[in-house]
């Protein structure tokens, strides 16, 4: 098939992308993300405007401006609910600026074109593009400013960002059949719908104090695991007197260093938080005699790792001279340090089963707390 020639792709670039772009931005409704749902009425604007196509290609480079800025503008922001306040002004925003843009258009189409057309660059440096000066600049700020926010801020929606951008790259530069664009715009609000997507999955499968894997996603990852497996079920020993003694902010600070040091156990194992203050190894392809030394080395890890509290309150100011400090005895930073006991099980015998698997490990957890904590037991 050739691009613009088939029925078939005639067909599709007019219904679907509307399905598409609704689609994303009834999702980006549903779970809050306002700034998707302004890049996707952008990106339905470059659609409907490469489809009415009464403007030309001006009006068309005017949308993918507004596409690329809305991309740069929105990346430092944050996302809210599509139909609060701030979400509310960020699709109004677009919707004064594309008016705007609009009434210029009707009014003096010259100088729109004379506008996208300066060049301050010289040619060779942006003419491999296919884009107008203006736009070329327009779309350089926002892929350093969609690539800085994914960097810093490491979001599904800011990743999603980075990815729609380039989607539409070749839709404003290269192509030049309405087919092709609108495929290519449909291919970016698809990403933007989806990043909606992942971040309830990264919700539903990471946990959030700690970083790790949750119950959910180790309850998955059991289900696709055939042969040989060792669960080992880690459970901080005295924890409620330890949060009692210090306060619950602490105790979640502490759980957070555990964590760290459970991450990336030797031996090929994953972790995972089983919840509160259990978590889960697990050890593909490894019995359970085979784990027992790298379960022995994370427990040690955990008993030397010391958890420094800084003593409240903490002076706002530092003091002038620190050896003058009066009742500096009270603000020295305590050192605290809490064990894991741990129990080990594996797959093998007559029922092997996940369930069973974790059942036994727990049993096994359970003799270690008993013969006194701070051990690792199978
Ligand atoms: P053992 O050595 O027998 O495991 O004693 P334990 O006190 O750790 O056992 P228990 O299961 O009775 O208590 C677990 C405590 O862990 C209860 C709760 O105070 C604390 N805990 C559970 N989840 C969290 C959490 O997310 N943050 C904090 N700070 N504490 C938690
Ligand atoms: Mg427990
Ligand atoms: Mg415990």
């Amino acid at each position: 098939m050739v691009w613009g020639s088939g029925d078939v792709l005639e067909e599709v670039t007019r219904g679907y992308p509307w399905v598409v772009f609704g689609g994303s931005f009834l999702l980006a409704f549903l779970f809050h993300r306002s700034r998707v749902a302004v890049a996707v009425t952008a990106l339905a604007v470059m659609a409907a405007v490469a489809t009415g196509g009464d403007g030309g290609e001006v009006a068309f480079f005017f949308a993918s401006g507004l596409f690329v800025l809305c991309l740069a503008g929105l990346a430092p922001l944050k996302d809210s609910g599509v139909a609060s306040f701030p979400g509310a002004l960020q699709l109004g925003v677009l919707a004064v600026v594309l008016a705007f843009g609009t009434l210029f258009l009707r009014v003096a189409p010259g100088d729109m074109a004379a506008l996208l057309s300066a060049t301050p660059l010289p040619g060779d440096l942006t003419d491999w593009s296919g884009l107008p000066q203006p736009l070329f600049l327009a779309t350089a700020v926002a892929a350093l400013t969609t690539a800085l926010a994914a960097v810093l801020r490491r979001g599904p929606v800011e990743r999603g960002m980075v990815w729609a951008l380039l989607a539409v790259l070749p839709a404003m530069g290269v192509i030049r059949e309405r087919e092709g664009t609108i495929l290519f715009l449909m291919a970016a609000g698809l990403i933007l719908g989806l990043s909606v997507l992942e971040i309830s999955y990264a919700m539903a499968y990471r946990d959030d104090l700690t970083g790790l894997p949750a119950r959910r996603a180790l309850m998955r990852h059991l289900e696709t695991l055939g042969g040989t497996y060792s669960v080992a079920m880690v459970d901080v020993d005295h924890f409620k007197k330890f949060n009692d003694r210090h306060g619950h902010d602490v105790g979640d600070q502490v759980l957070k260093m555990v964590a760290s040091r459970l991450a990336r156990p030797g031996g090929g194992g994953r972790a995972f938080r089983y919840g509160g203050e259990e978590f889960t190894l697990l050890y593909a392809g490894k019995d359970r005699d085979a784990t027992l030394p790298y379960l022995e080395e994370v427990r040690r890890s955990v008993e030397e790792a010391v958890f420094v509290l800084r003593s409240w309150p903490r002076p706002r100011k530092k003091p002038a001279n620190p050896r003058t400090r009066k009742g500096s005895r009270g603000t020295k930073p305590r050192e605290l340090s809490v064990t894991v006991s741990i129990g080990v099980a594996d797959s093998s015998g007559r029922d092997g089963t996940p369930d069973v698997v974790l059942k036994k490990a727990d049993e096994a957890l359970y003799r270690a707390k008993r013969k006194g904590r701070n051990q690792v037991a199978k």
